[in-house]
């Protein structure tokens, strides 16, 4: 006797049956997570990365005159850029050069007394405020950083009466460099990979940019609906465009590996679709979402989460326990399979 009771010899026997079961359970367990589709190549949903672009410099010379205006008096600038105002003062009245720090092309009425102008800048303030004697000269620099598309400022003379006589003007800031980046595929199936875009920011408008490359051999476009919270169908998506501008219609053009940069301008949170609109793409599924600040809906299975790894634990114990009990019922009923039954010689 060396210890072996009575049952050291069935357990000796099932031993490389468990050996089996765990090799068993070893293949098993990638084999239910392919099943529950968690090793599915590429993500579902793709996830905005934010950063900051570098500031551009643009410079403007702006005439005043005792008109009064502003010669121009419309200036245009992408976000992410730093405004040099060369400001030239050619009349032989003192002029000022105020600018906004509200956005709004109506923030300060072109009705307001120069009551209500003074009282405007002493409650909001000024982005800029200087005052330019007959002749003179001045540089004024402004920053418009990517929370500022879209906005539009007012500039004005707030001496008495030249804004009410017309010295006013806007600085529009126009969509910029994307501060937002995003990545998407187009493929021969007639899908984008992944649907479901998600941008979440602190501040709209957001300039988002989507780097979309076309994994197959046909051409296709990137198309997103200025409409939020609005689902386009095959049938009307056409006349709506004609209608309702897209965002952006960035064509992809064909081949593998091509790719176009697509950038829109989001001017608020919500769910924005996103189409191919070469003819037949759209109704065989071509279409995703970009979710604005809003929670998009559950992917079909979150790659590498808790859910996912719970579910691959319990088939592969589930598999674990079948060939255990398998190999210790072989261990009681003997060597699988049974001996065959000798035949009788001939
Ligand atoms: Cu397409």
């Amino acid at each position: 006797m060396r210890g072996e009771g009575r049952w050291g010899r069935p357990l000796r026997r099932a031993l490389p049956w468990a050996v089996a079961a765990l090799l068993v359970a070893g293949i098993g367990l990638p084999m239910v997570a392919a099943s529950s589709g968690s090793l599915r190549a590429g993500p579902e949903i793709g996830y905005g990365v934010a950063v900051t672009p570098p500031m551009a410099h643009v410079n403007v010379t702006v005439a005043m005159t005792d008109a009064p205006a502003y010669l121009p008096s419309a200036i245009t600038v992408n976000t992410s850029t730093i405004l040099t105002v060369h400001l030239v003062n050619q009349g032989n009245l003192t002029h000022t050069f105020t600018v906004s720090n509200v956005s709004g092309a109506d923030a300060l009425p072109a009705n307001s007394t120069p009551q209500q102008v003074d009282r405007f800048f002493n409650q909001n303030g000024s982005r800029a405020n200087v005052s330019l004697a007959p002749g003179a000269t001045a540089t004024v620099n402004l920053s418009f950083g990517v929370d500022s598309a879209l906005d539009v400022f007012q500039f004005v003379s707030v001496i008495p009466y030249q804004f009410q006589a017309g010295m006013a003007g806007t600085i529009s800031v126009s969509g910029g460099p994307p501060s937002v980046l995003l990545e998407d595929n187009t493929s021969d199936a007639l899908q984008f990979l992944p649907n479901t875009l998600v941008v979440n920011v602190t501040h709209y408008p957001v300039v988002v940019g989507v780097d979309v490359s076309n994994l197959g051999s046909f051409s296709h476009t990137f198309t997103v609906s200025a409409f939020s919270n609005f689902s386009l169908s095959p049938a009307n998506f056409t006349s709506f465009f004609q209608s309702h501008p897209p965002l952006v219609d960035a064509p992809v053009p064909s081949g593998a590996g091509s790719s176009v940069w697509a950038n829109f301008t989001i001017a608020h949170a919500g769910v924005y679709q996103y189409i191919c609109t070469v003819p037949g793409h759209f109704a065989s599924g071509m279409y995703g979402f970009v979710y604005a600040n809003v929670a998009p809906p559950p992917p079909p299975v979150p790659p590498s989460t808790a859910i996912v790894q719970g579910w691959v634990l319990v088939g592969a114990g589930l598999l674990l326990v079948v060939a255990l009990l398998v190999g210790l019922s072989a261990a009681y009923v003997g060597r699988l399979p049974p001996k065959p039954v000798e035949l009788p010689h001939e």
